[in-house]
This record gives structure tokens, C-alpha cells and sequence, in this order.
């Protein structure tokens, strides 16, 4: 596999996230998928599905996109989450700013995308601890070269429907409540994960024709409350959307009835779609608040626990004294 230049979409993201930081060299032994499974979705990225990147390449081609074939017959894996990552990542931020001992605030001012940086370090390393083949990130904000269309990736190996008229892909557990964060390419032949030439069937239709009525209707909604001529800036921008245009997006989501109970909280949704920095500052708040209670109830429970066991312990020795003593007295009468 050749080392590929490419340009991020944007100056601004975090140095560990450029192109020319994503290929790692070594030498392949064995893929321990499972291994980089648990260190993903212990960092909340609890979709690791691994692909033929020939089914890519096939699909593409007979679809005739304007897209770069990944290196043919290597193994791929697509990493995605659900709403599984936000307490992950408000951890990480919390530890940010723990580690440079500086004020909240710095999440406000200081750091870049908090989120792409979030990403992008966890999984490089994730992937340099857990696999010993060499291996190549790319990114969903990638351009040019190095676009991979990942909704293309999950829907030729079987992972997600798409429903081509809103432009969501559909996840049979998820719903619509998941985000593509990479497409790993190991230097590593398919057969390494038992993967065969042949893709495996496409995700059927997971919508019935009422939602895919209202899907419709939420979309032609979410375009006009948008401002089409600026979609890209508007909608993956830097900025993040109005009030008004989030909750039309996602009022697209909302169409799906799959998945449904993987709704994203409201801070997650508000911040995936606003990129407001002030909520991110007020969940993270929240989750420290929250997680400090929880310490001074665990704390509370100990502390109540060890009390009824300094009791019991107390009882125990006194007991065989207090008994010890009346029978001396009843012997002593
Ligand atoms: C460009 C892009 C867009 C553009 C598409 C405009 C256009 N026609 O070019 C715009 C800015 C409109 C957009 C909007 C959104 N996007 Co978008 N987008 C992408 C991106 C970065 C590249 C897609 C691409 O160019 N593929 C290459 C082409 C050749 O392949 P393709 O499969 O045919 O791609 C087409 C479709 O993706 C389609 N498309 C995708 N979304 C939308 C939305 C609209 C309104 C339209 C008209 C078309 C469209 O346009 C692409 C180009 O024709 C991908 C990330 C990625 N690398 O895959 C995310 C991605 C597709 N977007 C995503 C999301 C979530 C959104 C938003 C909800 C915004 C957000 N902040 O969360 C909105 C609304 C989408 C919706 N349907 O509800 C997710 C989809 C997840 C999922 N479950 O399917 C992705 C995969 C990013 C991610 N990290 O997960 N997006």
C-alpha cells in the first residue's frame, strides 16, 4: 500500500488528524479484530465492521461515483458510534482540561474541533495499540483523493440500509442515531478476517412507506429552512447550524421508527448539529456534577456500610464478654 498525500477540507484540524499522520508502517502477523473491538468501544466506538475493500471498489465503480478506489483486496474496517461515545468524550474533555490544569473555559476558546480531535486521536491510537499491521486512517472530512464516501462503505458490506432519497444510512439497531468516524485499511489480504470476494447481501428496507412519506416531507422541510446554496459550510461547517435548521435535520431522523431508543440526548444532538461550544461546556458540567454524586453516594454507601460493620464487629466482641461476665456472676452467686 503507497503512502497517499491528501488535503484536510479544513487548515484548522488538530495536526494528529492531517493525512500525512494516518498511515502507520509495520510488519502484519495476525488481525486481532476483537482486541481493537474492546479498546474501540471502550472509548465508545462500538461499531467496528470489517470489509473487503473490493466490495468498495466494485461498488463504486458500477455506480460510477466520482470516488478514488481504496488499495484493492486489503481488509477495511468502518468505525462508527452510536450515542455510546458522548459520555466518552465529555470524559475526555474533563481530562483535558484536568491534564493542563486549566480552566474550562480552554474547551471554549483553546482547543480545535474538540470532537475531530476527540475521534481522531482515539482511534489512531487505538489502532496502533491493538493491531500490528500496518494500517491507514482515512477521515470522513477527507476531500479529493482521499474521499471515501463512508455511507457507500456501509451499505456494500451489509452493515446499514440506505434510503437514497433523504441521504441517511439506517442501521438495523441504531436507526439513524449513528456517525461514520474512519475507514481503516490494514495491510493485511481479506482471507486475515475471513473475508470473502463475494460481498455479503445488502440491509433490506428498514422503512415503511409512511415514515418514508414523512422523511420526504421533513426533507424538503430541512432544505428550505436551510440555505441551500451554502449546505456543505452549513451543515459540516465549522460553525454549525441555526436553531431552526438543527431541529429540521433532525426532525429527518426522527422519521425512522428503527432505532429510535438510540436517540441521541439533547446536548449530543444540539451539539453535533450547532457545534456551540457553550454546550458542550454546560454537558460536560453536568456529567462531571452527575458523576460526583454518584462518587459522594458510593462514598455515602461505604461510609453507612462500614458504620453497620463497626457496629456488628463492635457487638461480636463485646457480646462474648457481656455473657462471659454473667456467667461468672452466676457462678461467683
Ligand atoms: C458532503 C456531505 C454532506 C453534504 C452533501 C451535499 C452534496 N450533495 O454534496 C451536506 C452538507 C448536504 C450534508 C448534510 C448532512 N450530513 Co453529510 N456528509 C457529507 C460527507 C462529508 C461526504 C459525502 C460525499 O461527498 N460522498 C461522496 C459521494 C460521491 O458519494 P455519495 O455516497 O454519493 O455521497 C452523496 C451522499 O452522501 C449525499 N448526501 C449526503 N447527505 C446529504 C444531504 C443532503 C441534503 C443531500 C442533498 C445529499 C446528501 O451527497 C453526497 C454527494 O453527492 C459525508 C462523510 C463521508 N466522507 O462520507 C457526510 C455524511 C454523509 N453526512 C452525515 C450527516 C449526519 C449529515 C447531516 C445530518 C449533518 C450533520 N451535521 O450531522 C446533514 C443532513 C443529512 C441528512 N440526509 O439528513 C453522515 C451520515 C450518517 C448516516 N447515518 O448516514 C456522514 C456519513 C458523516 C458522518 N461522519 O457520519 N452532508
Amino acid at each position: 500500500m503507497s503512502r497517499r498525500r491528501g488535503r484536510a477540507d479544513r487548515a484548522e484540524r488538530p495536526s494528529c488528524i492531517q493525512p500525512e499522520g494516518s498511515r502507520v508502517a509495520r510488519s502484519k502477523e495476525s488481525i486481532d479484530l476483537d482486541g481493537f473491538r474492546a479498546v474501540l468501544a471502550s472509548e465508545g466506538f462500538d461499531i467496528t465492521h470489517p470489509l473487503n475493500t473490493s466490495w468498495y471498489n466494485s461498488y463504486i465503480e458500477k455506480e460510477g461515483l466520482p470516488l478514488k478506489p481504496l488499495p484493492n483486496g486489503a481488509v477495511a474496517i468502518l468505525i462508527g458510534n452510536s450515542r455510546a461515545m458522548w459520555p466518552k468524550f465529555l470524559a475526555w474533555l474533563g481530562r483535558q482540561v484536568e491534564a493542563k490544569g486549566v480552566s474550562p473555559e480552554f474547551i471554549r476558546f483553546k482547543i480545535p474541533d474538540p470532537l475531530d480531535t476527540f475521534t481522531a486521536t482515539a482511534i489512531a491510537r487505538a489502532a496502533s495499540s491493538a493491531l500490528t499491521e500496518g494500517h491507514e486512517l482515512y477521515w470522513p472530512w477527507e476531500t479529493g483523493d482521499r474521499l471515501v464516501s463512508m455511507q457507500r462503505v456501509a451499505v456494500c458490506s451489509g452493515l446499514c440500509y440506505h434510503d437514497s432519497e433523504t441521504q441517511q444510512a439506517i442501521h438495523p439497531e441504531f436507526g439513524a442515531w449513528l456517525a461514520f468516524r474512519a475507514v481503516l485499511v490494514l495491510d493485511a489480504p481479506p482471507a486475515a478476517c475471513s473475508l470473502g470476494l463475494e460481498a455479503p447481501s445488502r440491509v433490506g428496507c428498514l422503512m415503511t412507506d409512511a415514515e418514508k412519506a414523512a422523511a420526504r416531507a421533513a426533507m424538503a422541510a430541512a432544505l428550505r429552512a436551510s440555505d441551500e446554496a451554502n449546505l456543505c459550510t452549513q451543515l459540516h461547517g465549522e460553525k454549525g447550524m441555526e436553531r431552526d435548521v438543527r431541529l429540521a435535520w433532525a426532525a429527518l431522523r426522527d422519521c425512522v421508527e428503527v432505532g429510535k431508543t438510540h436517540r441521541y440526548s439533547d446536548a449530543q444532538l444540539t451539539y453535533h448539529y450547532t457545534k456551540e461550544r457553550t454546550v458542550l461546556l454546560a454537558a460536560l458540567r453536568e456529567s462531571q456534577g452527575a458523576s460526583s454524586a454518584n462518587n459522594r453516594r458510593s462514598e455515602g454507601m461505604s461510609e453507612g456500610l462500614s458504620g453497620r460493620l463497626s457496629i456488628a464487629l463492635a457487638l461480636g466482641l463485646l457480646l462474648p464478654l457481656v455473657l462471659a461476665l454473667v456467667h461468672s456472676l452466676i457462678a461467683g452467686r
